[in-house]
């Protein structure tokens, strides 16, 4: 018995031992699988959760993500990254008829003529005590210098502003605290203005425009202001003063060697480039007091508006320009190691860093430490006449080796920054104030931009960032030699940043913009009242609806309800008119927009939205019965919804009528 017990004693000891060894193992082989999960990021179906918005349910925040080359404004929710709406803002719309029907080409008038297409690169929101305000959103264009206003209650472009003596518009448009201004730098040194000459004296001829565009705080409405003419260096982001530095505005330079030709070799020949700090403050003061000139120049200044639902363009011939030789207190020059790329300002307005692309650090200076300096008047040298600050002077700190090729910053509400490197793929995270690096995750691939929804002004959401990727490469099913490029969601509340999902964007994504929905949903227009239609040749009325004839210029005078079109059966029109269909949709019932078109228009469709009215022109050029249609799937009807216009002879004596069932 004894013995039995001693035995079973024993059993149970060996039994306890290997249950313990199988929980132990149990433990590592769960904790190993965590360690797979995480580190596949949105594998995780925690992750999965995290970004899943129900069916019927919103989004936390709207992001407007540039289009780049596409020239165009995406709306996408974050965090599940569904695309909402593509805003056409530089480039010609065959789906919307934007830049296309009668009402929205002189959106397109500039200086150069008609310009159809535009790179977009950066959109930035309009801000009140540097706070995002859900107003406005601003985008520039690259090629042909303009700056777009997007209204944020119809998600429209309503405005664009050519700027003269600009090439590359690139370190634009950034707001600033109170959207006093929107502000745009030149990328390209050029001749000033414009001329003839060899481009080898670019060296000390060429010049680089700052433009300041003063927005008005009721309406929006862009006016620009003035220009400060820099010297002919590349200006290529900028970022507004926030809170203490409110009143400045910082851009960074590259070619400060004013080279004309293999900029990769010879505009890294220095060490340092500069950082361009601009007190607009003082510059207004000059503006004030009559100082300045008044240039000779021409560019286009083209507005939508609402009520007539029709864009007008002027032509606008003088532009004031300040220059910082002569203006002393407008301009200083801070070194910034090797080519830098972007210029970043965090919430308090005290650090402005800088991303040499050639460097290996983040140099980080300090706006405190550069006032002192200018104070003190102590200054290394100048260049064309701008004071130049020891670098030492106005260094607040080095990030060191955080990674390669860093481009942007942006920020949290907990006092840190997080950089993208392109060349190393990695979004990190580092402290301000003590520099250190906190944490690191990879992109896929060579990051650009990145943006954390208010991650520009005083006060970032935290949250999420979206890094906005230039190669895509194995992410997407391949579609051909062109893929999407990607954008990556990260969920930045905890310690660690988590990557949370990819999604594909339009274009090439740039930089982006976001606000929380509800600074933007509560004010979402739904229909336009037809009462407040004011467009000339609207029709509120079926029995409005009419044709007629001036010369060889035919107008109709057209309306869509669900679902049928008045009129829809018109004769009497002639080979070689010009058919004006003049188109009122009646509805007044938020999303039934009607379209229609025509065959062989020369032109896209209509898609008009309630109560709205556009217009759009067909040459007929044959004898013959012609259908229209609409093209958006308004109603169980929507099939029967057509028409015909018949074509007589250039010489025929049909007469002009026109008819709905007859009547
Ligand atoms: S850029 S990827 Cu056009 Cu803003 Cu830096
Ligand atoms: Cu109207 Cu389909």
């Amino acid at each position: 018995m004894k013995n039995q017990l001693i035995i079973s004693s024993n059993l149970g000891t060996l039994f306890l031992s290997l249950l313990t060894i199988l929980i132990a193992l149990l433990f590592i082989l769960s904790s190993c699988s965590t360690n797979n999960i995480s580190s596949k990021g949105a594998l995780d179906n925690n992750n999965a959760e995290r970004v899943y918005v129900p069916p019927g349910e919103y989004d936390e925040f709207y992001a407007f993500i540039s289009g780049g080359y596409s020239g165009q404004l995406s709306v996408y929710g974050l965090p599940s990254g569904r695309l909402f709406k593509i805003i056409p803002v530089f480039s010609q719309d065959p789906e919307k008829a934007y830049g296309y029907n009668e009402e929205t080409k002189p959106m397109f008038n500039t200086s150069f003529g008609f310009v159809p297409w535009g790179d977009a690169h950066h959109p930035d929101l309009s801000q009140t005590n540097g706070e995002i305000d859900g107003r406005w959103c601003f985008i520039n264009e690259n090629n042909t210098p303009r700056v777009a206003r997007i209204d944020l209650k119809t998600f429209e472009t309503v405005e664009i502003i050519e700027l003269p003596n600009s090439a590359g518009n690139h370190s634009s448009p950034y707001v600033t605290d109170n959207t006093e201004y929107v502000v745009a730098g030149t990328r390209f040194g050029v001749p000033v203005p414009q001329r003839d000459m060899p481009i080898d004296h670019y060296k000390g001829n060429f010049k680089g425009a700052l433009s300041f565009i003063k927005v008005n705080p009721e309406d929006g409405k862009m006016n620009l202001e003035f220009q400060v003419m820099m010297p002919g260096f590349d200006y290529d982001k900028a970022h507004p003063g926030r809170g203490k530095s409110h009143g400045w505005m910082f851009f960074t330079t590259y070619n400060v060697e004013e080279e004309n030709s293999l900029l990769e070799v010879n505009a890294s020949q220095r060490d340092k480039d500069y950082i361009a700090a601009v007190n607009w403050k003082k510059a207004e003061e000059y503006i004030k007091k009559g100082k300045y000139k008044v240039m000779k120049t021409n560019y286009a200044h083209n507005q939508y508006d609402e009520y007539t639902h029709s864009a007008t363009s002027k032509m606008i011939k003088e532009v004031k320009v300040i220059d910082p030789a002569e203006s002393p207190g407008v301009v200083y020059f801070v070194p910034m190691p090797k080519s830098p790329h972007g210029c970043d300002v965090d919430p308090s307005g005290e650090y402005i860093v800088g991303s040499g692309k050639l460097s290996a650090d983040v140099t980080v200076h300090s706006f405190t430490k550069m006032i002192n300096a200018i104070e003190n008047e102590k200054f290394d040298g100048e260049a064309y006449g701008i004071p130049i600050i020891n670098f030492e002077d106005a260094l607040a700190g080095v990030v060191k080796q955080p990674g390669l090729g860093p481009l942007h910053t942006e920020f949290d509400a907990k006092g840190n920054a997080y950089t993208t490197f392109f060349i190393s793929s990695e979004v990190v995270k580092w402290k301000l104030g003590t520099w250190e690096v906190l944490d690191r995750k990879p992109t896929y691939y060579s990051v650009g931009h990145l943006m954390i929804p208010g991650g520009n002004s005083q006060k970032p959401f935290g949250k999420y960032l979206v890094a906005m990727n230039k190669i895509t490469k194995d992410r997407y099913l391949p579609t051909g030699p062109e893929l999407f490029h990607s954008a990556q969601l990260y969920d930045i509340s905890g310690e660690k940043m988590e990557l949370l999902l990819d999604f594909p964007t339009i274009g090439e994504p740039h930089y982006a913009a976001a606000a929380p929905a509800e600074l933007i949903q509560p004010n979402s227009k739904k229909i336009y009242k037809l009462e407040e239609n004011h467009h000339p040749y609207v029709v509120r009325n079926e029995s409005e609806a009419r044709v007629e004839r001036d010369g060889n210029e035919v107008h109709i005078y057209m309306t869509t309800i669900r679902s049928h079109f008045a009129p829809d059966n018109i004769e009497g029109i002639k080979v070689g008119d010009k058919v004006y269909f003049h188109v009122t949709n009646l509805e007044q019932d938020f999303d039934v927009p009607h379209g229609i078109s025509m065959i062989g228009a020369n032109t896209s469709e209509l898609l008009i939205m309630p109560g709205q009215t556009e217009t759009f022109i067909w040459k007929p050029q044959n004898e013959g019965v012609w259908p229209f249609y609409c093209t958006d799937f308004c109603s169980a009807l929507h099939q029967e919804m057509q028409g015909y216009v018949r074509v007589s002879s250039k010489d025929s004596n049909v007469e002009l009528k026109w008819s709905l069932d007859g009547e």
